[in-house]
């Protein structure tokens, strides 16, 4: 160094962090991606600004709230975003908020595999997610405006109101097809994919849980995208399936809307446990306590929820013996749940545990389930509760 400069050593090659497999450049290496990966981060910002979205219709309708009568919009406008809030948070929000993100960035990791078994059907699935959220956004923008129906877009009313229901109804059965082969996908991944030696039980707890989660997306989501077609014909043709003036039967509209929904909570929640089967034994520094059962559980969770739906409709005008069964079945799913909770403060127990930010998150979320579990107490807004949960 006779000239006084420094030496740079030679820069190392970059880590390829991401293993990213693309052909292009710039923001078409992200656009035409078929990494697992980068899909994943994908849905992570677009589900961030949807959430954004609405949470900002959330807040204007808080703010509508401020004084009695008419504060800052008419009640159409209120009837409407509530509606898209609604929308937007289960459909775009918490149904794809762990499994697209975590299941697509964690999964092929967790099982040693390269990728999912279907890369390009997975970025069709961001497009399809992508496509039914504008969709959805745009309905606000044209004509006769969003539709006021609520999420769930019960019958009659939703045939009768003449808000944008067809296009919201049409997004959320695209946003449908993108969860289907999502679920199709991890299916497939978990069964082809593990790496060598990775037998059923020896498969992560979170993989366990992507895979019952996966089984409702592909057999409960199709029977909601029929239902919503065929609130579309209806409306369309007057093919009279729903609406008791045409002929129809608006309580086979609530059946047909909670077979899918209420496994749609549990496509909301498996995934969740099984993110906290796996910080819990991480952070207590203990192998899992009853790693059978719960990986067990969450298929028990998946199947019992196939068989409660009734509960939603109690004030419907159904029978006794249904309110009666359908209670006695939704009771039922307290217990696999039960035996995630016991399992979760086994393994805790004369654990050393490291309170981190993930860990407390995951304490709160075991006194939460607890919490609903035992007093059965709907903590949720009543925008996602038509009756009972
Ligand atoms: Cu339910």
């Amino acid at each position: 160094m006779a000239n006084g400069t420094i030496a740079v050593p030679k820069k190392a090659a970059e880590p390829d962090f991401y293993h990213v497999r693309t052909k292009h450049k710039g923001i078409f290496a992200w656009l035409l991606t078929t990494d697992h990966k980068r899909i994943g981060l994908m849905y992570l910002s677009a589900m961030t600004f949807f959430f954004l979205a609405a949470m900002t219709l959330g807040v204007l309708m808080r703010l509508e709230m401020l004084t009695p009568g008419e504060t800052i919009m008419t009640a159409q406008t209120y009837n409407s975003f509530f509606t898209l809030h609604g929308v937007i948070m289960i459909f775009l929000f918490i149904i794809p908020g762990v499994p697209a993100v975590f299941g697509n960035f964690i999964l092929p990791i967790q099982l040693g595999a390269k990728d999912v078994q279907f890369p390009k059907l997975n970025l069709m699935s961001w497009y399809l997610y992508m496509i039914g959220g504008i969709l959805a956004l745009f309905s606000l923008f044209i004509g006769t405006g969003i539709a006021d129906t609520g999420w769930t877009f019960y019958a009659p009313y939703s045939i009768r109101t003449t808000t944008n229901v067809s296009i919201s109804v049409f997004a959320a059965f695209i946003l449908g097809f993108s969860s289907i082969l999502t679920g199709l996908n991890f299916l497939t991944t978990i069964h082809r994919l593990r790496c060598p030696g990775m037998t059923w039980f020896r498969m992560p707890l979170f993989v366990w849980a992507i895979y019952a989660t996966s089984w409702i997306q592909v057999l409960a989501t199709p029977v909601i995208g029929i239902t919503l077609l065929l609130v579309i014909l209806e409306r369309a043709f007057g093919i009279g399936v729903f609406d008791p003036t045409l002929g129809g039967d608006p309580l086979l509209y609530q059946h047909l809307f909670w077979i899918y929904s209420h496994p749609a909570v549990y496509i909301m929640i498996l995934p969740a446990m099984g993110v906290v089967s796996e910080i819990i034994p991480t952070f207590s520094k203990k192998p899992i306590f009853g790693y059978v059962p719960i990986a067990i559980s969450s298929l028990a969770i998946a199947l019992v929820g196939y068989l409660v739906w009734g509960h939603h409709m109690f004030s419907s005008g159904i029978s006794d013996t249904s309110r009666v069964i359908f209670s006695l079945l939704t009771f039922i799913v307290a217990l696999p749940s039960g035996i995630k909770v016991f399992n979760w403060v086994a393994t805790l127990y004369k654990g050393s545990i490291e309170v981190t930010a993930p860990m407390l998150y995951t304490l709160l979320f075991i006194f939460y389930i607890f919490y609903r579990r035992s007093y059965g107490t709907d903590t949720r807004s009543a925008e996602y509760r038509p009756s009972s949960y």
